[in-house]
C-alpha cells in the first residue's frame, strides 16, 4: 500500500498520543517531512473568540490547496497552534522557542493583545512555573519573525476585544508591539483571505498595502461597489429580499472587502444576500461605529 506524506503525517499526528510520542520528536519528524519550500508558522491566540481559526478551518476550494489539511500539511509547517497542534504544555512551548531561535518564520496572531494590568488579562502559556502573558509571548516571538500576520480585526486593530467597556486595554498587534504587520481583518476574516495571504507570503508577492496595512489586492474596493443590490430600491424593513439595505444601516459603502464576490460558507451566501447588513467588520473602526446609522453609509 502506498502511503502519501500527507496520509503518513495525519496518521502520526493522530496516533502520537497513543504512542506517547514526545512532542519535540514529533516536531522534528514533521520538520524533516515538511515541504522544503514551506515556511514555518507559529500561530498564537490572544483576546478573541477563536472564530478566526474556525473560519480558516472552513476553507474549501476546487483548486489546490483544497482544504485546511492541504494548507497545513502540503504547503506550510504549522509548528504551533493552540487548537491544532498535537503537542501540549511545556513541550509545545519548547517547540515555539525552538522555531523562534532559528528565526525567519511567519508569526500569525489571532486576537488582540491586552496591555492593561501588565498584560495579565491574557496568558499565553506557563513555563518553569511562571505564567507568561500574551504580551510578553508575542513580543518574544515577534523579534525574529520574518513577517507578522495579524489574522482578524482584533489582531489587526483591536476589534471587538478592544471595545468599551472592556478594561483590559486590548490593542492590535502592530500597535501593541510597535511593529509593522500584514493585516487580514474581518470578524472573522474570510478563509480565502487567510490562505491567500499565506500563499502570497510564500511567493513574496503580497503587493501593495493600504494605509490600514491590508493588501490592496483584497481590500481596495468597497462592498457597496461590488454589491448586486446596488441601485435597487431601499428596503423599508428587514427581511425583504432584493432591496438595498442602506437605509437600514448597511455599512457596505465604507467597508472594503470582497464578500460579494468571495461569498461565505463554501460560497453559498453572504451577509447582504441573507438580508443582513454589512457591519463593516474589516474596518479599523469596527465595532465602534458598525451598528450606528451614521450619515456616511
Ligand atoms: Fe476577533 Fe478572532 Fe472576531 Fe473572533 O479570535 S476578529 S472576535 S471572529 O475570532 O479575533
Ligand atoms: Fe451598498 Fe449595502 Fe445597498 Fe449593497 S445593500 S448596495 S452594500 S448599501
Amino acid at each position: 500500500m502506498k502511503v502519501s506524506r500527507r496520509d503518513f503525517l495525519r496518521l502520526v499526528t493522530a496516533s502520537s498520543a497513543a504512542l506517547a510520542l514526545d512532542p519535540l520528536d514529533l516536531f522534528r519528524l514533521r520538520e524533516a517531512l515538511a515541504n522544503p519550500g514551506g515556511p514555518t508558522i507559529l500561530w498564537l491566540q490572544g483576546s478573541g473568540c477563536t472564530g478566526c481559526s474556525i473560519s480558516f478551518l472552513n476553507y474549501i476550494s476546487t483548486a489546490a490547496p483544497a482544504d485546511p489539511a492541504d494548507v497545513l500539511i502540503e504547503t506550510v509547517d504549522l509548528a504551533y497552534h493552540p487548537n491544532l497542534m498535537a503537542a501540549a504544555g511545556e513541550s509545545a512551548v519548547a517547540v515555539a522557542h525552538s522555531v523562534a531561535a532559528k528565526g525567519g518564520y511567519i508569526l500569525a496572531v489571532e486576537g488582540g493583545i491586552p496591555t492593561a494590568f501588565g498584560g495579565a488579562a491574557c496568558w499565553a502559556w506557563s513555563e518553569g512555573g511562571r505564567d507568561v502573558t500574551f504580551l510578553e509571548a508575542t513580543r518574544e516571538l515577534a523579534a525574529r519573525a520574518a513577517v507578522i500576520l495579524s489574522i482578524g480585526t482584533c489582531a489587526a486593530y483591536g476589534g471587538v476585544s478592544a471595545a468599551a467597556p472592556n478594561p483590559t486595554g486590548v490593542m492590535g498587534v502592530g500597535a501593541a508591539l510597535g511593529k509593522s504587520t500584514l493585516n487580514i481583518p474581518g470578524c472573522p476574516p474570510h478563509p480565502d483571505w487567510i490562505v491567500w495571504a499565506i500563499a502570497k507570503l510564500l511567493t513574496g508577492s503580497v503587493g501593495a498595502l493600504d494605509s490600514n496595512g491590508r493588501p490592496a489586492a483584497l481590500f481596495s474596493k468597497t462592498v457597496h461597489e461590488q454589491c448586486p443590490r446596488r441601485g435597487t430600491s431601499p428596503a423599508g424593513t428587514y427581511g425583504v429580499d432584493g432591496h438595498c439595505l442602506k437605509t437600514l444601516g448597511c455599512k457596505g459603502p465604507r467597508t472594503k472587502a470582497t464578500c460579494p464576490i468571495s461569498l461565505w460558507n463554501g460560497r453559498t451566501n453572504w451577509c447582504v444576500d441573507a438580508n443582513g447588513l454589512c457591519i463593516a467588520c474589516t474596518e479599523p473602526t469596527f465595532p465602534f461605529t458598525s451598528v450606528r446609522r451614521d450619515a456616511d453609509a
